[in-house]
């Protein structure tokens, strides 16, 4: 239940759900466990859907559907959601039902559950949840999430990632891992390429900071905003970081309207920089190189009622995996974040003190892991050039020394290229 996704149906019941469909051979729980199978390249068998839980709320009554699904690993629910959203039509159009939301969350409507920050809780009741009709019958787990009107913080206990080991209260780490807790601190773009990382959630205040080594002056750095746009849930929340002419631009939308944050003071090409963004639901702040003279720190207030960011999507770095464009003509969004995805390196990605691991993102194009490790001293192993994403645990391929300096990996949803990579497990 830990590692499942989640999707909202509307205008159905459960038992609509788990009944074949008058005129076809399959029920809708059956299709899309189909249409999951498909989108992930994994057998049906490796799809399990066993959650179908009626929910009432102010805004109607849903179903709410629970799944997993597994590979070698069981897919982490940032994943499973991520992979879906990105395919919603598809998935509306396979199981022949709408979809309210992939991924539920219950902190996506500003000031429905939370007046100030919001996080979405998983609870499991050991009671199961049972749908019976005359024709079929289905037990599963009940499990649903909650909003929480608090904001999410860190875990409390010290785990160190990537094969770390804990040593007097910190972290030892291998070669290439310098975060607190072993995170990959630095990930590079060409240009066209993008990142996907889980979500972040709404916070009274919300401080962002990354720093930048950029290679060319325009690019998109970072996106955290909608996947697709759905009629239903018309949330056009979103935060675009961007250069433009080597000057970074920040445009963002609490709901009801867009503003954009321009630095005028220029930098000294090719040092890095740290962008810091605070976002409070009366000031939007952007600072650079934590300075406090008014050359560098820009403020500015949300446009409109709303108040806070409600993003129910990955965070997107280096790029978009969306049609902009398109996204911001259905959304009316006053300023449209560049297409053009950003060249050079990004590092030290925090939010709200959380320092974010770059080695495991949910989906990426074009990037560059290896530049960042060192020589290391590998007896090489090549890899055939694709391989399925099933047969091996990812987190797990990165965690070995590259062999060479600027390696670099790319996949998308179902292949990894290891074309040019040679490495050592
Ligand atoms: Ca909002």
């Amino acid at each position: 239940v830990d590692k499942s996704g989640s999707i909202r149906f509307h205008n159905v019941t459960a038992e609509e759900f788990v009944t074949r469909t008058p005129g076809q051979l399959t029920t809708p729980k059956d299709r899309l466990q189909t249409s999951i199978a498909n989108t992930l390249n994994v057998s049906r068998e490796n799809v399990d859907v066993f959650t179908v839980l009626k929910r009432d709320n102010a805004n109607g009554t849903f179903l709410d559907v629970r799944f997993s699904a597994h590979g070698s690993p069981y897919y982490a629910p940032e994943r499973l959601n991520g992979m879906l959203g990105y395919r919603l039509r598809q998935l509306e159009e396979d199981v022949g039902l709408s979809v309210l939301m992939v991924g539920i969350d219950e902190c996506i409507e500003e000031g429905r559950n939370c007046e100030l920050s919001c996080k979405n809780t998983l609870y499991k009741s050991n009671v199961p949840i049972a749908v019976y009709t005359n024709t079929s019958s289905f037990v599963g787990v009940n499990a649903f999430v909650q909003a929480e009107c608090v904001c999410e913080a860190p875990s409390p206990s010290l785990t160190c990632l990537n094969g770390g080991f804990l040593v007097n209260d910190h972290c030892s780490c291998p070669e290439g891992f310098e975060g607190p807790h072993c995170e990959m601190l630095g990930i590079g773009f060409y240009g066209n390429g993008y990142a996907l990382y889980p979500p972040i959630s709404p916070c009274n205040m919300t401080r962002i900071s990354v720093e930048l080594s950029p290679q060319q002056e325009d690019g998109l750095v970072m996106y955290i905003g909608p996947l697709n746009y759905n009629p239903r849930l018309p949330v056009q929340d979103f935060l675009a970081l961007e250069l433009v002419k080597g000057l970074p631009v920040l445009l963002l939308d609490y709901g009801s309207g867009t503003i954009r944050i321009e630095h005028r003071h220029r930098y000294p090409q090719g040092k890095p920089f740290t962008v810091e963004i605070v976002l409070q639901p009366q000031t939007i702040e952007m600072i650079v190189d934590n300075c406090k003279l008014s050359t560098c720190m820009s403020l500015d207030a949300p446009k409109g009622p709303n108040r806070f960011l409600n993003v129910n999507a990955p965070l997107q770095l280096g790029g978009a995996a969306v049609n902009l464009d398109y996204l911001g003509s259905l959304f009316n969004w006053t300023y449209v974040p560049q297409d053009k995805g950003f060249t050079g390196r990004l590092r030290n990605l925090t939010i709200n003190e959380k320092t974010y691991d770059l080695s495991i993102p949910n989906r990426v194009k074009e990037v560059d892991f290896g530049y960042l490790f060192g020589p290391a001293n590998v007896t090489a192993a090549k890899c055939p050039p694709w391989f399925g994403l099933d047969n091996f645990d990812f987190a797990g391929v990165l965690n070995v020394n590259w062999a060479e300096k600027g390696a670099s990996v790319s996949y998308d949803s179902v292949r990894v290229n290891f074309s040019i990579i040679t490495f050592d497990r």
